[in-house]
Formats: C-alpha cells, structure tokens, sequence
C-alpha cells in the first residue's frame, strides 16, 4: 500500500492577536500544538557569549549520549534521555568543549539546567510569559536545553502542557498525537522496574532516523499523522501533553532552548490522559530501583554526586 508521506505543520499564531481565553478555547482545551511568536520580543539572543557572562560560574548536569552510538541506527537503550552518562560541569567549561568542538564530536547535551537562582529568567518577560497565554500554575521552573544542532533528543512525550522557548539557532521538532502512541511502540512500563528511571516508557523504541518497519510494522501508521515545525528565534511553542515529539537541530551550530510545564487545563484532561497514566505507573514502578540505589548511595564515601544523579533523572 502506497505511503501518504505528506507533513502538516503546526500552525503560527502571534500573541498581539491572542488573548488568555482565546488560547485556552483555541489550544488548550482542544489539545492543539501552535507556535506562539512574539511573546519575547525583547529577550536578546542568548549567544555562548551572552550565557558565558550570565552563567558562566554555575554547575549543571551534561548527558554525554556518546556520538558512536549513532551509528546503530536504532533507538538503543542505552541513549534514550537522561538515562545517559551524566557528568557536572562548570557552564564556562562546557562552552570551551563547545568552542573546540568535542559537544558535537560525543554529543554533550546540557538538559534540564534549572535556570531559577541565575540572572537568565529574572526579568519581567519570563515572569509575565505564563500570564500572556493564561497558564496560572507552573509545575516546574524554568529549564535550559543546549547543544550541538546535531543533537536528537529521541521520541517523547511528557505528562504536562509545555511551553518550548527557542533563544538561540532553530530546533526542528517532529510531532505526533497521542492518538498514535501504540503505533509508535513506547517502551513498556514494566520496564522500570530493571531500569528504574534511567529508560522511561515515555520514550518511543523506533529509530525516526532509521526506522525498522520489519519490527515496528505499525509506524507506517503513525507517519500518516506525523507533523513538523521548525521553530525560530523568539517562538514559543505550545506543546500539550501526551503530544509525542523529537527534538534535533538542523545543522552543526549551538542550540538553545527553555522550557516550562504547566498544570494541565482543564483537570478532566489529566484524568482523561491514558499517556498521563502509563508514565505514573512507571514512576510506581520505579520506586524499588531508586530506593535501592539511594541506600546503595548513602553507604559510599562521598554520596552526593550519586545522589544528585538519581534526582536529576526522577
Ligand atoms: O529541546 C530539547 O532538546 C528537548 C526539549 C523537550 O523534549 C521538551 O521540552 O519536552
């Protein structure tokens, strides 16, 4: 049967002609994903210089998800989101391996880096950003994702709505709906139980780069409804939960984006979440393996660092 390979994408909506309500009748409530421009007019662009100067003396966690596994082909266990090697690192040195180009050779990713306490998010834009479009209730704050634009962040979906801020280069994000999550073969949710947080059951185990259709038949399915953006500079996209979505670059140079999750509006779209629940049921089953290893941990010498790990993957 021939393919339909056609790629829809997501719609662009400038904030001038939003107002909170339109946004939670027109998106929100609809599980509808839309890129938001103009919300961050004078928000500078965040060059490695601009973050050198800002948070050049902070730590943060970098994945190192190891370049060579890239040659598999497949969306191997052992490179799938913060279950990756993790090391602390001065955010000056990571921009010297950036420089000198060892980000992109093993793929160093700097994700989730709590951007609170740092000088990045303290101005009226990004404490007005949640009232512009109506969000009332963040469940976290603000997270920097940073790279090489070869980077790929792998086949997801999370359990709140998100707000996805591009401050530097341009992000290619693929997209599909809930709709399709058993046509995308997640990992299974007992899964935790042996890896505990490391490989989550959000994650999807096709490879988008090379997919096996000899052992995910059903994908063919899934690119039917696959959608695609790229969002530039200043954009913001609105990406409900239990939206499926991979995030790459479009080429070599650095990448920088922010994001923020936020109570899902209204509740009976929470309840109603299958996705929402899977990924519940996994954190329950991950629960023995994170206790072991925190007792594991406690008995070391020196357990902080462990013990940040384990937090930084919960
Ligand atoms: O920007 C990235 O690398 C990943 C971001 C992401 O997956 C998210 O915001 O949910």
């Amino acid at each position: 049967m021939p393919m339909n390979l056609s790629i829809s994408s997501v719609p662009r909506v400038d904030i001038s002609t939003l107002t909170p309500e339109a946004f939670r009748q027109r998106y929100q409530q609809t599980w509808t994903p839309v890129v938001i421009t103009g919300l961050l007019e004078n928000e500078p662009d965040w060059t490695l210089e601009y973050l050198c100067a800002k948070i050049g003396d902070r730590e943060f966690m970098v994945r190192n998800y190891e370049r060579a596994n890239y040659n598999s082909g497949e969306a191997k266990r052992s490179r799938v989101g913060s279950g990756v090697a993790l090391e602390t690192m001065r955010f000056s040195d990571y921009a010297e391996l950036l420089r000198r180009g060892e980000v992109q050779e093993n793929d160093l990713y700097l994700g989730k880096a709590p951007l609170k306490t740092t000088p990045l998010t303290q101005t009226s834009t990004w404490k007005t950003l949640g009232d512009k479009l109506g969000f009332t209730q963040p469940v976290t704050d603000f997270k920097m994702y940073m790279g090489s634009g070869s980077h790929r962040s792998g086949l997801h979906y999370d359990i709140l709505d998100n707000t996805l801020i591009q401050l530097h280069g341009v992000k290619k994000i693929v997209l599909f709906p809930p709709s399709q999550t058993y046509n995308l073969y997640p990992f299974p949710i007992l899964g935790h139980l042996r890896h505990g947080m490391k490989l989550r059951c959000c994650f999807s185990q096709v490879s988008l780069d090379h997919p096996d259709f000899d052992a995910f038949p059903k994908f063919k399915q899934a690119l039917e409804h696959k959608q695609e953006v790229i969002l530039e500079r200043g954009e913001t996209l609105y990406l409900p939960a239990s939206w499926w979505h991979d995030v790459s670059g479009i080429d070599n140079t650095m990448m920088c984006s922010v994001n923020r999750f936020w109570r899902i509006y209204p509740a009976r779209r929470a309840l109603l979440n299958w996705e929402r629940w899977r990924s519940i049921l996994g954190v329950v089953c991950a629960i023995p393996y994170i206790g072991g290893n925190l007792i594991a941990a406690l008995v070391q010498p020196h357990p902080q660092s462990t013990i940040r790990q384990i937090l930084y993957r919960i």
